[in-house]
Order: C-alpha cells, then sequence, then structure tokens
C-alpha cells in the first residue's frame, strides 16, 4: 500500500475546491496519490461516501487518517512539509489565514454569479452590487502580492495557503473577466494562472470530457 496521502478530488474543470489543496501540495513538493469522482453522477454521493463522511470532495486520505474539509486538509499538507505552507512570521501567518478564512467563508456573490470553469474562454456575467462588493474586496486582497520580487512574488512573499485559496477565483476573472479589479489585482491574477503548477491542472481539465449544464453561466 502507497504512503502517500491520497486527494479525493472532483472535475478539475469546476471543483474549485478540489483544487486548492491539490495546489498547495505541489507548490510543497509533496506527492500525492489522486483519485478523481466524476461530479452531478448517479453514483457520485455513494462513491464520495466510500472515502469520505460528508459525501463530498476533496478528501485528503493518509493512512487512517481522513481529512474532509479542504482548509483542514491544507493545514495537514502544510504539517507535512514542515509548516512551509503558511509564511513563517507571525504576523503574516494571521493575515494569510484570515484571508484564507474570508475565501472559505464568504465572497457567496462572487461564487454564485462565477462559477469556476477554467475551460470556458471569454464569458460574459451581468454585474450585481453584491457581485462589485465581492470582487471589490478580492482586489484589495490580491494588490498585497510581492510582484516583480522573483524569489518571493506571492501574496505574502513564498507560496502558501492563501494564494491555493485565491486561485479558483483567479481562474474565475479569467473566464469572466477582470471588471472591478485594481491592475495590481489583475496582474496577480495573470501571474496565479500562468503558474506551472496551475497550467498542469489546467491542462488535465482540458483532457476533460464531460460538461456540468447548471456551471455553465455567461455568454
Ligand atoms: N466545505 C467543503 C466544501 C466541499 C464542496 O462543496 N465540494 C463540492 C465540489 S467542489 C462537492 O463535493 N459537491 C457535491 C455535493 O455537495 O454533493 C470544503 O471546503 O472542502
Amino acid at each position: 500500500m502507497s504512503d502517500r496521502p491520497l486527494l479525493v478530488i472532483g472535475n478539475r474543470n469546476y471543483s474549485s475546491w478540489s483544487l486548492r489543496p491539490w495546489i498547495l501540495a505541489q507548490h510543497l513538493e509533496l506527492a500525492l496519490d489522486v483519485h478523481r469522482i466524476e461530479l452531478d453522477t448517479p453514483n457520485f454521493r455513494s462513491e464520495a461516501l466510500r472515502h469520505s463522511p460528508t459525501g463530498r470532495v476533496p478528501v485528503l486520505i493518509h493512512g487512517d487518517l481522513v481529512i474532509p474539509e479542504s482548509i483542514a486538509i491544507m493545514e495537514y499538507l502544510s504539517e507535512l512539509a514542515e509548516a512551509r505552507g503558511w509564511p513563517a512570521s507571525r504576523v503574516q501567518r494571521a493575515e494569510a489565514r484570515s484571508v484564507a478564512a474570508e475565501m472559505h467563508g464568504g465572497f457567496a456573490a462572487l461564487r454564485a454569479s462565477y462559477p469556476m470553469n477554467i475551460r470556458a474562454p471569454q464569458r460574459r456575467i451581468a454585474m450585481t452590487p453584491a457581485l462589485a462588493k465581492d470582487i471589490s474586496r478580492v482586489s484589495e486582497i490580491l494588490e498585497r502580492a510581492n510582484l516583480g520580487h522573483d524569489e518571493a512574488p506571492w501574496l505574502f512573499g513564498r507560496y502558501c495557503a492563501a494564494d491555493a485559496m485565491f486561485l479558483p477565483v483567479a481562474f474565475r476573472f479569467k473566464t469572466y473577466g477582470m471588471n472591478g479589479l485594481s491592475a495590481e489585482a489583475a496582474a496577480y491574477v495573470e501571474q496565479a494562472t500562468a503558474d506551472p503548477r496551475a497550467a498542469e491542472w489546467v491542462a488535465m481539465a482540458h483532457a476533460e470530457v464531460e460538461t456540468l449544464e447548471q456551471e455553465e453561466v455567461g455568454c
């Protein structure tokens, strides 16, 4: 039996929660086995329940340990990598955890209006006050990135779980446009989505053939 953690994920094109721990593991250079379950199929729930008590993805399985929440998975991955999943400074760790938690629990309008759909180019969605408010706050968070610093160009210097939390949002802006983002935030989106590890996920998303109609929004 493999000693590597197993990450169970959904469709790479649509499953933003699956992407977050996966990309963090790549940046931490942790080897994972990956098992994909196709979302929104008659067998999804029963297959997901074989791995996770929540019946959802992602779930990380390592030996007897089962972790069914993305943010707890990222904490665990960080512990496997000598805490490199968060900034080294206590103040920055608090700030990074705060924006990660804000992403995990908030931005309802942004998530509802802009479903992650990596393959879809150039979709347009009508702006609403709630969406504009979420975009403005995301822009403020992304503006703090250390862009231009070759060694550490991410939100808190070196890549951390906060960057992983915001990668699906970056893909959403690539799909639905950068409307409402400052130039600095838009530059972060370009950098995050062009990252070679993110590009690996994108290539696998493009290789998927299934389409989830309810996620195909915009024109
Ligand atoms: N709070 C969970 C959310 C997980 C979640 O909603 N996953 C979606 C896929 S992205 C899912 O499993 N949906 C299927 C379902 O709810 O039946 C986390 O952070 O991991």
